[in-house]
């Protein structure tokens, strides 16, 4: 089974260094990373286990600045690699990070005491009793980066660990938070990340939320090797054709069109550390953002988020302030606006107060507040949208059918509109006058092109070329002075303009049907 080990702990204690000797990679890739001496971003490589099985390291930085970018690389892991300089023993960033890697429900792990070549049998001894103590029944391994001693007894310890850890939801939608973007010569934009869930394959149609931006994948790599489908769990590359590295970055995430709107609000439980502020980061698969804590009663609250993630129920968030504060599994990913006790207590009893439409026996099912929500939110899009077309797109969702027709809108094409109403001018009467008062023969840009065609359809502008416009004066005036066989230069002498606006006129008497090119002239067509 794909799995993905993560490392953690204090600065300088030598995580980098073991995963090398490890792996044969220095995951350590920016200059800047080579001259301080010190991990920034996250690093990756493979490792070979003595079963014959590969699994993925994703080694995370240990500077207290930097425990945000620790938080998003353990977001995708399956089991850690907790690393204890034996000499120095645990340090704060030892125990922060083991509180994010409970927070975020990864149990599975070793501990690795490092640099063991430094120090003598009796501090090793004592590190290792630190070190049970700190996080009874895993195993403990002694090792060297520089000798190379323990590594093989690493390996062993992490090939156990890695059996024991659940599978994950192969089936289901795609969903893969991405932790790094970059451009590959000929080949475009790919985007890297750990599939949480699904599979993603060539040819998959997804979706980048929650910027909302359709993607076409043209293939997956897993391990620099092409995989046909790549497996929830695995660390996968997939390449996007035609998107730029800017439009999808850490943060983002990829998902199978419709299965997951992004939320402003979420409803969780809360596993506090510390006093939880008002104000926190919430970090969420490879996303940070602000938010409010509304607190509903002592254990659960509604996080309000400056920026929308794409979550599920069951989901772990880590809440930060100045450290980690406090972790959080969602019990709601897309609740109501208001947070009360009783509705998380029933939420959390799985008597699913339906909120957001969810899949029943026979149907889809939501709440009648959700529907006013939706309803009120279609409202304000049509109130804004152009009067010139004032419909809005169909709501995207696996419920949009079912829920279409308690919407009490119409459905035109591809948009609602509300019941009788149709284009019209409104407040733009005022410039469609003055745009009436420029037209003539001459013909003159007009670059809103829905306002020509609706000013067209009534009969007040005549199109010509493109983007350009008469008036229908115009237009008759230079009907009446065609006669058969007239020729480019005779209509352009009969009507008193240049040979440029002359060309237009006939094309589009000639799309109107009322006359057709015969070699260099214009014959008349009898309707
Ligand atoms: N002697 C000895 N030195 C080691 C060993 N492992 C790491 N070091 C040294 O310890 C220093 C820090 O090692 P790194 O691997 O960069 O530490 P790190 O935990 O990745 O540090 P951050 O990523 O910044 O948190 C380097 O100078 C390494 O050469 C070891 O087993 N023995
Ligand atoms: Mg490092």
């Amino acid at each position: 089974m794909p799995l993905t080990v993560g490392t953690a702990g204090h600065i300088d204690h030598g995580k980098t260094a073991l995963v090398e000797a490890l792996t044969g990679k220095n995951t350590d890739r920016l200059p800047e990373e080579h001259e301080r001496g010190i991990s920034i971003d996250l690093g990756y490589a493979p490792l070979e286990l003595p079963d014959g099985t590969s699994i993925s390291v994703v080694d995370v930085p240990g500077h207290e600045r930097f425990v945000r970018t620790m938080v998003a690389g353990a977001s995708g892991i399956d089991l850690f690699l907790l690393v204890i300089d034996a000499g120095e023993g645990a340090r704060p960033q030892t125990r922060e990070h083991l509180a994010i890697l409970r927070l975020l429900g990864i149990e599975h792990g070793v501990v690795a005491l490092t640099k063991a070549d430094l120090i003598d049998e009796e501090t090793l001894e004592l590190a290792r009793i630190e070190a049970e103590e700190l996080v009874p029944g895993l195993p403990v391994v002694a090792t060297s980066a520089r000798s190379g001693a323990g590594l093989d007894e690493l390996r062993g310890a992490l090939a156990e660990v890695a059996a024991r850890v659940a599978r994950h939801d192969a089936d289901g939608p795609a969903r893969l938070h991405v932790d790094r973007s970059f451009t590959l010569r000929g080949i475009g934009t790919v985007v890297t990340g750990t599939l949480w869930s699904g599979s993603i394959g060539e040819g998959d149609e997804l979706r980048v939320e929650p910027r909302g931006r359709s993607v076409r994948v043209r293939s997956a790599q897993v391990h620099d090797r092409a995989v046909e489908r790549a497996q929830a769990g695995q660390r996968v590359a997939v390449s996007l054709p035609g998107v730029e590295r800017q439009e999808i970055r850490r943060g983002d995430v990829l998902v199978t069109p419709a299965s997951f709107r992004p939320s402003f609000r979420l409803d969780v439980t809360l596993e506090p550390l510390a006093e939880i502020p008002a104000r926190v980061t919430v970090h969420h698969g490879t996303a940070e953002t602000a938010a409010r804590v509304a607190r509903a009663g002592d254990r659960f609250a509604q996080l309000r988020l400056a920026r929308p993630v794409v979550a599920a129920r069951g989901d772990r968030v880590v809440l930060r302030a100045e450290t980690t504060v406090a972790g959080a599994v969602v019990l709601d990913a897309a609740p109501p606006r208001h947070a009360d006790a009783a509705r998380f207590e029933a939420l959390e009893r799985g008597e699913v107060p339906v909120h957001a439409p969810v899949r029943m026996d026979e149907g889809w099912v939501w709440s009648q507040e959700w529907l006013e929500e939706l309803r009120a939110d279609l409202d304000r899009a049509i109130d804004a949208a152009d009067p010139l077309d004032p419909g809005v797109p169909v709501p995207a969702g696996e419920w949009s059918k079912s829920v279409l027709p308690h919407l009490g809108l119409e459905l035109r094409g591809a948009k609602l509109y509300r019941a009788g109403t149709g284009p019209e001018l409104g407040a733009r009467e005022r410039e469609a006058s003055a745009l009436e008062a420029e037209l003539g023969v001459e013909p003159i840009r007009v670059d809103d092109a829905a306002l020509a065609r609706f000013l067209e359809e009534q009969g007040r502008l005549v199109r010509v070329g493109d983007g350009l416009a008469i008036s229908p004066a115009s237009y008759e005036q230079a009907r009446a002075v065609l006669v058969d066989g007239i020729t480019l230069a005779q209509f352009r002498d009969a009507l008193g303009v240049g040979r440029k606006t002359a060309q237009l006129y006939l094309e589009r008497f000639d799309a109107d049907g009322v006359t057709r090119r015969v070699g260099d002239a214009r014959v008349l067509r009898r309707r």
